[in-house]
């Protein structure tokens, strides 16, 4: 592949940028054109100005969500989900453990790849934003006004949690599918019984419009394929999801070979408001089988609980619930329009990429446009619901997003570009090349009714030589693109942290001024809560040591504890009695074998500390908070087991 070094390109660029991000109403911008050229990397929103949109990409395979400005492309918070995170003690204290529960027991990390905003009326609406756990499979539900994680389904009978959780028009689902069929129910069998044992499971999960509480409303139970990737319909499509299926040759080794054999796949289409009917007919069964369910309550409390049956459909039992749409060849992503009406498919090894129109497959489906039965499936007839193949668009095709003009754009992995074209007609407009090998790519509000367009957001799987070079593990790279003309612009790289696969980005004014800044400490319901230092206390209790303290800039209260025992569990319940916006406090004790404890202002968080030997350990505060921030700090005394020592601590006068 023979490009222009990056180098260059992007110094050629340099002096346009600045007029292209103010034209695009980004304020006041700022470019220093570095000696390399580097000057793209170096234009910003100037200090005091806000971003005009969040973008939420996950993590990858740290597991977490990161919240990112555009079109800075600056980094402003890590979201923990599915890994424990040490510097916010999430997954370590007590009152976020029970988040990481699963059937399998506690897990301390995850693989997150979809990052799916609620929405109403097919509009981004600022609430929630829901999450895919991959490798054990779940479902986290983040509330967008304090950014935190506040609950997460665990998906039964799936390994591989990828086509998901991708949230219908109105929220009244997020829509998940199995990437890797297994046997279902999961028993021990030869893999070679592969094709007798193994099926695949597409779910989808309730949504509760006024809490976000998430229920496993019914699985189907489907063909051993691998399901890939999901879109809902909207729209003229609302009722429906679209999922990718390859692997429909039931390969179960060498897939790179073994499952590339069919010239097509499949789309699968599932009509789910007939599944709904099915399932209020009595027509699904009940399974039984373990999957954990994790919320937060409103003390800001993590619980868990284990639930253990649920309702599957047979697609025998449901006739109008599922079809199949042939589609070239390996498909990975699959996009539906604005409209609805018109639904894109990415095959990694096609050389088009398919567009299907959801007029013709309602017609195929009332004509009988049947090529063939699969497992009871129908197959529709891939001319009858074609609306037109975009020729030669590049290699290796795997998602698509759409802006507000009828355009649509195509990440190509292989070709390393961004493929723009024109959906009526399946015409390539334009094309841009992106560094390097990029995966997904967002369009702002790509996926809604009406995409804010501007830009699209390229996620590079592959760095090379964009940045300085850091040892032979390299950041992952963003580029942010301009689409507001007729040819698309490159504006701006930034390193992103995990892997991102997809993101999704929503302006910045539906969800700012919604922030929680405290938590109130007057309705803080922690049963563990000091809520003024008067208060303050240690408590044994057998070999068990509360220590119930208050932070405030800056002291701690109690500061001198006594009493304390080796082999003791040391219960560290940390109040922040601060109401003012940006203070947390933190807590960390010497040779605690746990995280950091971080608390915000007017919350409690406790972590578990087990003292090993005797001494006078200090502990401090971990956050900075002000000009008197280090002298934030105290003493916890450890006497051997079984000494007189008595439990002592001192409170102000
Ligand atoms: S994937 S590069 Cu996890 Cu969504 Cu397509
Ligand atoms: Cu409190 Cu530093």
């Amino acid at each position: 592949m023979m490009r222009d070094s990056s180098w260059n390109r992007i110094g050629r660029m340099g002096a346009a940028l600045a007029a292209v991000l103010l034209a695009a109403g980004c304020g006041k911008t700022t470019t220093q054109a570095g000696g390399t050229g580097d000057a793209a990397s170096r234009v910003y929103v100037a200090p005091g100005q806000y971003d005009e949109f969040y973008m939420f990409a996950s993590g990858g395979f740290s597991g977490q969500v990161s919240v990112y400005g555009l079109p800075s492309g600056r980094l402003f918070r890590v979201i923990p989900v599915f890994s424990q995170d040490a510097e916010k003690s999430y997954g370590y204290s007590e009152q976020s453990k029970p988040m990481l529960e699963t059937s399998y027991g506690f897990i301390p990390w995850d693989d997150a790849h979809h990052p799916s905003l609620s929405k109403t009326d097919a509009m981004n609406d600022g609430r929630w934003l829901f999450i895919n756990g991959n490798n054990t499979p779940r479902v986290a539900r983040i509330d967008l006004a304090e950014m935190n994680t506040k609950e997460i389904i665990e998906i039964p009978n799936s390994a591989g949690n990828h086509a998901s959780p991708f949230v219908t028009q109105g929220t009244e689902y997020v829509v998940t599918a199995t990437r890797f069929s297994v046997p279902t129910p999961q028993q021990d069998v030869p893999i070679a019984t592969y094709k007798e044992n193994f099926g695949g499971q597409i779910g989808f999960v309730a949504v509760d419009a006024k809490t976000g509480k998430m229920t496993l409303a019914f699985q189907i139970h489907m063909p051993g394929f691998d399901y890939d990737l999901a879109r809902p319909g909207k729209g003229v499509s609302h009722g429906w999801a679209f999922f990718t299926s390859y692997n429909t040759e039931q390969a179960n080794t060498l897939l790179e070979r073994n499952a590339s054999q069919n010239d097509k796949d499949f789309i699968t289409a599932v009509n789910w408001k007939a599944a709904e009917q099915c399932v209020a007919a009595g027509k699904a069964k009940t399974w039984n089988t373990k999957y954990a369910h994790n919320w937060v309550d409103d003390a800001d409390i993590a619980h868990s609980e284990m639930l253990t049956s649920e309702k599957v459909l047979e697609p025998a039992d449901c006739p109008d619930m599922v079809y199949f749409l042939p589609t070239p060849k390996s498909p990975h992503g699959v996009d539906v329009d604005p409209t609805g009406e018109f639904i894109a498919a990415g095959g990694k090894l096609a050389a088009v990429i398919p567009v299907a129109s959801f007029t013709k497959i309602q017609k195929a489906i009332a004509d009988k446009s049947i090529d063939r039965m699969v497992d009871g499936i129908p197959v529709l007839k891939y001319e009858a619901i074609s609306a037109c193949e975009v020729p030669q668009p590049g290699l290796g095709p795997l998602h698509t997003e759409f802006d507000e003009k009828g355009n649509a754009y195509t990440s190509m992995f292989l070709s390393s570009e961004i493929v723009k074209w024109s959906v009526k007609d399946c015409k390539v407009l334009d094309r841009i090349p992106t560094y390097y090998s990029i995966g997904h790519l967002m369009v702002v509000g790509g996926d809604t009714r009406q995409p804010d367009g501007k830009y699209v957001v390229a996620l590079n799987k592959i760095t090379k030589d964009r940045y300085l070079p850091t040892g032979p593990e390299l950041t992952q790279s963003a580029q942010l693109i301009d689409i507001s003309g007729d040819k698309m612009k490159l504006l701006l790289d930034f390193p992103t942290i995990g892997e991102p696969h997809y993101a999704q980005a929503i302006l910045a004014s539906k969800i700012k001024d919604a922030q929680i800044k405290t938590f109130n400490l007057a309705e803080n319901k922690d049963p563990n809560a000091t809520k003024a230092e008067k208060d303050a206390r240690v408590v044994r209790k057998g070999n068990v040591v509360h220590i119930y303290m208050t932070a405030i800039r800056s002291h701690f209260v109690p500061d001198n504890i006594e009493g304390v025992q080796v082999g003791d569990s040391v219960y560290i319940h940390v109040t922040n009695v601060e109401q003012d916006w940006d203070v947390p406090h933190g807590f960390a004790v010497t040779g605690m074998r746990n995280s950091e404890l971080l608390v915000m202002p007017g919350q409690t968080r406790t972590i578990v500390w087990v003292p090993e030997r005797p001494g006078v350990l200090p502990f401090y505060c971990t956050d900075f908070c002000s000009a008197l921030h280090q002298e934030m700090q105290g003493y916890i005394r450890v006497s051997p087991k079984g000494s007189n020592v008595a439990v002592s601590y001192n409170t102000p006068k």
